[in-house]
């Protein structure tokens, strides 16, 4: 092994998995179908890699919905409520849910954009392999090698996949899924004695979770599951890859003392692998992949500085092979077909296949010693001096007043009663408005009348939510596609793709927008749309922004500077719209966060630093606003727990989060915490279209007034509203207004 790749896009360069996908499920195509559009991908993938150069090949990288979820169908850990089911209608009910039974969870892959189904582990759970010889890593195998393309089938790790899952519902207090590692390591013994009689000659195993903090008890574990397999007599060599940070000294002296022939460090997202490295001797007699080509960012690499970084490893391991840091399925898949991009941007992009191309010619320059090939260009970042010149006079994001002379303020500017009702900004996005919006992108209608149809839409929503009796309205969002993207296309600093999208979950995909260099505002982004919305009502209209922290969580951002200095630059820019929403009589304005909590980092040592950066951005946006302004925000998680200071610390005037599914215990949550701003605990669930009854949501408040005084207290969805549909959606809100009326109605009194 030379040169290698953690894993590929999956998805096709024209998003070929999400048509066969949807079309299957729509019932446009049958199994048959969508299992030949599985291998022609494939396919593609393993031939486009071999002729790139790349020596070793991955495969059971592709995925009809997700890696995770295909584990759990190896080994057989499919709950009782699917069971009836088989083939693709088990594997997608358990994705996607079905008439009466519900989905699997879906949760964040590590502090990625991608989204996995959580395994559903109990007591009862009798790991064994599914389908014997014709199961998917095996067959991909020989599906591959029928091609003449020898590659390493590449599994999740057996201690990742169960520090990853999730108790069954039934399982006793206490039960931890780890707990039945022996039983499926068992299982993983299975599949590579089979794997090694199909002739493979490599497979790996991806430990992500060595990255994150892991106790003692854990440490065994892994050594007795690594020291078992090692042992085996007849199976492939092994590849432990670990990614997304720096391993553990204790778990890389564990992966040291096995009998694994590999190990995979991430050197991007992990610069302190080589002191690790150090720290634990070496690997003597292993090879190390070194993952030295960024797989989650779009940069080109630094040939020269990768080059290096592999020399330092040939001091303390015997090989190194050259690899990505990670597996590319979270970059875009090929540059080339990006045609609009501004030359000096693309200069300094690579995506999937530009990646492989890197690690293809460092391996050359390390095993010719050859200077690398391509030199990379000045990474000349657009850089403002006005912008930055701002940001260092700007100081620490303090509002004037303390938060009760704001709330006195605030009270009488804006006249509000007690239990106001409010949404968190999107409303349904017709088909009219997605008809407008492309229509305008591909130049069928003019500026003027693009314009006229957003001002109608945003009209009949001020109409409807005037007639709903709602307190504090919202434009509706009609000229938003996504609330990243929407921004990025304004500012100066970022550039959008054209076909650059990326596996969020299943079929879904986004095109993050990529942060290339200094931010700026050059015009007003929102301003219009909400000053035509005041104009038509004496209510007040939210203005609705996008804060800092998720701008860079749902984009690609540079990393030629730290993170914390490219939020404030987005946080300046945001500070300047906030100025002129508030000078053009806006008096609400919500910044939203939504990826707050998704930014995090890994390790628990990270974490004080993050939230310090994290809040003084969000805190340099919104503090310029006079008292009367009342600053709203908006997260769209109840798993608070690492975060409830950072909420606090935020010093928003009002909170809106999901509530609703945990009962509201929230509220009470947020104000042991010492959270004293108000709060707006989603009052019903919008993820569903069901309609739930005023008695519902007025019990969710009541419950929720036992921790908040009614002042404090607001009435909203747990989320926006452009998913749902009208009818659905309208019917929800008339409730909750009669629900925070009624209640409204005994604590007046
Ligand atoms: N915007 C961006 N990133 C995100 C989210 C977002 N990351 C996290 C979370 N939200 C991911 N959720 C979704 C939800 C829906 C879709 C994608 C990610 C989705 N995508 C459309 C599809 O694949 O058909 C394409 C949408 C488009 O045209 O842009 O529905 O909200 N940036
Ligand atoms: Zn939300």
């Amino acid at each position: 092994m030379n040169t290698t790749i953690l894993g590929y896009p999956r998805i096709g360069a024209r998003r070929e998995l999400k048509f066969a996908t949807e079309d299957y499920w729509a019932g446009r195509g049958d199994a048959d179908a969508l299992t030949k559009t599985g291998a022609e991908l494939r396919a593609a993938v393993w031939t486009g890699l071999r002729e790139a150069g790349l020596d070793a090949i991955p495969s059971n990288t592709f995925s009809f919905y997700d890696h995770m979820l295909d584990m759990s169908v190896l080994v057989d850990a499919v709950p009782e409520r699917y069971r009836h089911l088989t083939g693709f209608d088990r594997y997608f009910a358990m994705a996607r849910g079905v008439q009466d039974v519900p989905p699997l969870e879906m949760t964040k892959w590590f502090d990625t954009n991608y989204h996995y189904i959580v395994p559903e582990i109990g007591p009862g759970t009798r790991f064994r392999l599914a389908d014997g010889s014709a199961a998917k890593p095996l067959a991909e195998y020989r599906e591959a090698k029928a091609l003449g393309i020898e590659t390493r089938p590449v599994l999740v790790g057996p201690f990742t996949y169960l520090l990853l899952a999730k108790p069954a519902e039934d399982a006793p207090n206490g039960f931890r899924p780890l707990d039945l590692l022996d039983g499926l390591v068992d299982v993983y013994a299975e599949v590579l004695e089979r794997l090694a009689g199909s002739g493979a000659e490599w497979v790996q195993l991806d430990e992500p979770a060595l990255v994150a903090d892991r106790t003692d008890e854990e440490i065994d574990a892994l050594a007795r599951a690594y020291a078992r397999l090692g042992r085996l007599t007849s199976r492939p060599r092994l590849m432990v890859a670990t990614y997304f940070g720096t391993i553990g000294a204790d778990a890389l002296r564990v992966l040291a003392a096995s009998r694994v022939e590999a190990v995979g460090l991430d050197f991007v997202a992990g610069p302190g692998n080589l002191d690790v490295l150090a720290s634990v001797g070496g690997l003597p007699r292993k090879t190390l992949v070194a993952g030295v080509v960024d797989g989650r960012n779009v940069w080109r690499t630094d040939q020269r500085r990768a080059k290096a970084t592999c020399a330092a490893l040939l001091g303390l391991v015997d090989r190194v092979a050259v690899g990505t840091s990670c597996s590319l399925m979270h970059v875009p898949i090929d540059l080339d077909a990006e045609t609009p991009l501004d030359p000096d941007v693309r200069g300094r992009l690579a995506f999937a296949r530009q990646k492989v191309g890197e690690v293809v010619a460092l391996g050359r320059a390390l095993r010719e010693d050859v200077p690398p090939s391509a030199d990379i260009p000045a990474p000349s970042a657009g850089v403002d001096p006005d912008v930055r010149a701002r940001l260092d006079a700007l100081g620490d994001g303090t509002r004037r007043g303390d938060r009760a002379t704001r709330f006195a303020v605030q009270r009488d500017a804006l006249g509000l009663p007690p239990l106001a009702t409010t949404t968190i900004g999107s409303f349904p996005q017709t088909r009219e408005i997605r008809r407008a919006r492309a229509d305008r992108r591909a130049g069928r209608i003019t500026d003027e009348a693009y314009t006229r149809l957003m001002k109608d839409e945003i009209a009949r929503v001020v109409a409807l939510q005037e007639d709903l009796g709602l307190d504090v309205l919202v434009h509706g969002e009609p000229e938003r596609n996504d609330m990243v993207q929407y921004f990025a296309e304004q500012l100066d600093g970022y550039a959008a793709t054209e076909h650059g999208w990326v596996q969020s979950y299943g079929s879904r995909y986004v095109r993050p927008p990529i942060l290339h260099s200094d931010v700026a505002r050059p015009r007003p982004m929102t301003v219009e749309w909400a000053t035509y919305a005041q104009s038509l009502t004496s209510k007040p209209v939210k203005g609705m922004l996008t804060g800092p922290v998720t701008m860079l969580a749902w984009s690609f951002v540079r990393d030629d500077q730290p993170l914390a200095d490219t939020a404030r630059q987005v946080a300046l820019a945001l500070r300047d719209e906030i100025a002129d929403l508030e000078a053009a009589g806006i008096r609400v304005i919500q910044v939203d966060e939504p990826a707050l909590r998704e930014l995090l980092p890994l390790r628990d040592a990270d974490r004080p630093a993050y939230l310090r950066w994290a809040v003084g951005a969000f805190r340099l946006a919104t503090s310029g606003v006079a008292d009367s302004t009342q600053i709203h925000t908006h997260m769209c998680y109840s798993e608070f727990g690492e975060i409830i200071d950072a909420i606090g610390a935020l010093d928003a005037d009002v909170t809106s989060v999901e509530a609703a599914r945990s009962h509201m215990e929230l509220v009470a949550d947020l104000r042991a915490a010492g959270y004293e701003n108000g709060i707006g605990p989603g009052v019903y669930d919008i993820h569903s279209p069901r309609v739930p009854a005023a008695e519902e949501m007025e019990e969710n408040l009541r419950r929720a007034l036992r921790a908040v005084e009614p002042a404090r207290l607001w009435a909203n969805p747990d989320c926006g509203l452009k998913t749902r549909a009208y009818p659905e959606t309208e019917a929800s809100l008339r409730n909750l207004v009669t629900a925070a009326r009624r209640v409204r109605a005994d604590v007046t009194d």
